[in-house]
């Protein structure tokens, strides 16, 4: 999971760990590793230019899905937003997207003016796109489609 300063990371990996059984594996400034029953999740708290895969470590060899969180309620940062998804799709390819719209009730920005600004349509890879913060939270949906991905991928 990755996603700019003050997206709302924190907050969703916080939602995610109280739906979901984990395990604490490490937790940093820089990193926070869980391990849910079905698949590994690490959080990049503070990304830079370099690729997530650099900061892979032994419990997690391969990154296999990206979580992309992006703050609805700001649109002084979607362009930023934009450009460091974009970095790192440049260097994880094909991997499956999930976009989470995060601050939803607060939104300036539909999802529809996500996903083309974003230019998602261009995508080669499978992307999927959920809010939160709104009424009806959609982080297990995404979630569900996320495993699915990565199932289908290593049959
Ligand atoms: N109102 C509202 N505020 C939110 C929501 N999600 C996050 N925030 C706020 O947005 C700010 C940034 O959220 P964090 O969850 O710390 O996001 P972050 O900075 O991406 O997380 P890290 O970089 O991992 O620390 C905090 O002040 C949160 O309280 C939301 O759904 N609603
Ligand atoms: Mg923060």
């Amino acid at each position: 999971m990755i996603g700019l300063p003050k997206s709302g990371k924190r907050t969703l990996l916080n939602q995610i760990s109280c739906k979901f059984k984990h395990t604490p594996i490490y937790s940093g400034d820089l990193i926070t590793a869980l391990k849910y029953s079905k698949f590994n999740l690490l959080c990049y708290h503070n990304i830079d230019d370099n690729s997530i895969q650099n900061h892979v470590n032994p419990v997690f060899q391969k990154i296999e899905a990206l979580i992309f969180v992006v703050d609805s309620s700001n649109l002084a940062d979607l362009n930023n937003s934009h450009v460091l998804l974009q970095s790192q799709l440049n260097q994880l390819k094909g991997i499956p997207i999930l976009l989470i719209i995060s601050k939803y009730h607060k939104a300036q920005i539909t999802i529809q003016e996500i996903v083309i600004q974003f230019e998602l349509i261009k995508l080669r890879q499978p992307w999927f796109v959920r809010t939160v913060g709104s009424d009806v939270s959609e982080i297990e949906e995404g979630l569900d489609w996320l495993y699915d991905q990565i199932k289908h991928i290593k049959q």
